[in-house]
């Protein structure tokens, strides 16, 4: 049997000492998506002491992101208060191991919403604004490698996020063509429409939603919703500026420091 908080405790222990830890399926014979999600849960219990909970958010739903990390299927997480940055945009390195960063699709929810049977109608409905942002992911794994369900243990690589302020109402704009352009120190690292997010970033959101239903849980008003990258990843280094370009949603800017 997996033991559940032994490796909550070990993934809690990588962020403190940002230290990058072998992967947990390089340790034992197999781990279930179940199982999986039940470290993300323990590891969450852990990580809200003194903290509160901003959001969830949805991975790999992109080809581009599934292609990247040679995993073929989205995957669920949560955003907690302390990783929402602060206006100016800088992200201290030194509170990380080795830190990417991507633009995201992010929904600011108005209502509740929990599944079974949500749909992207539904999302849009419960939804106050979409903004452009981008997010900071962090795996604690060695060489920022990893199976399925060896993310999903390590709350899909969630670190930091910054969200954007130029945000739409979800139905003044068709989110499947929202252009997003990616660039890091100014020169162009990857475009992408929404549409790249499984066809539309609503019925992502849908998808997390049925998810956390089937397990009594549920979306929150005033949550924030990433909905996964439409492209790459980048490293973040030392004075790295990413920006993240959207037709309809402005600009959005993070620092390294
Ligand atoms: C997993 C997290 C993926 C996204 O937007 O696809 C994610 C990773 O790539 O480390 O947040
Ligand atoms: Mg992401």
């Amino acid at each position: 049997m997996t033991d559940i908080n032994h490796w909550a405790a070990y993934l809690a222990a990588a962020v403190t000492d940002r230290n990058e830890v072998a992967a947990i399926t390089k340790q034992i014979d197999a781990l279930s998506i179940e199982d999986a999600y039940k470290i993300q849960e323990a590891l969450l219990a852990l990580q809200l002491d003194g903290d509160s909970l901003a959001g969830a958010k949805l991975g790999l739903t992109s080809a581009a992101k599934q292609e990247q990390m040679g995993v073929d299927e989205p995957v669920y997480g949560w955003v907690r208060s302390s990783s929402v940055l602060g206006a100016d945009g800088v992200v201290k390195l030194d509170e990380l191991i080795h830190p990417r960063c991507e633009p995201e699709f992010m929904f600011r929810l108005g209502k509740d919403l929990a599944g079974p049977g949500v749909t992207a109608d539904d999302v849009l409905d419960a939804t106050e604004e979409v903004m452009g942002g981008i997010e900071v992911i962090d795996s604690r794994y060695e060489a920022f490698s990893f199976t399925l369900t060896d993310v999903v243990a390590d709350n899909t690589s969630a670190a930091r996020i910054m969200v954007g302020t130029d945000g739409v109402a979800p139905r003044d704009v068709d989110l499947r063509e929202v252009t997003c352009t990616f660039e890091i120190d100014g020169e162009v690292t990857g475009e992408a429409t929404g549409e790249a997010l499984l066809g539309d970033p609503a019925a992502c959101v849908a998808m997390l939603a049925n998810h956390l239903g089937a397990q009594g849980k549920k979306l929150e008003a005033g949550w924030i919703v990433p909905a996964g990258a439409p492209v790459d990843a980048k490293p973040l280094s030392p004075g790295t500026v990413a920006t993240a370009r959207y037709s309809h949603f402005g600009t959005v800017t993070i620092t390294g420091q």
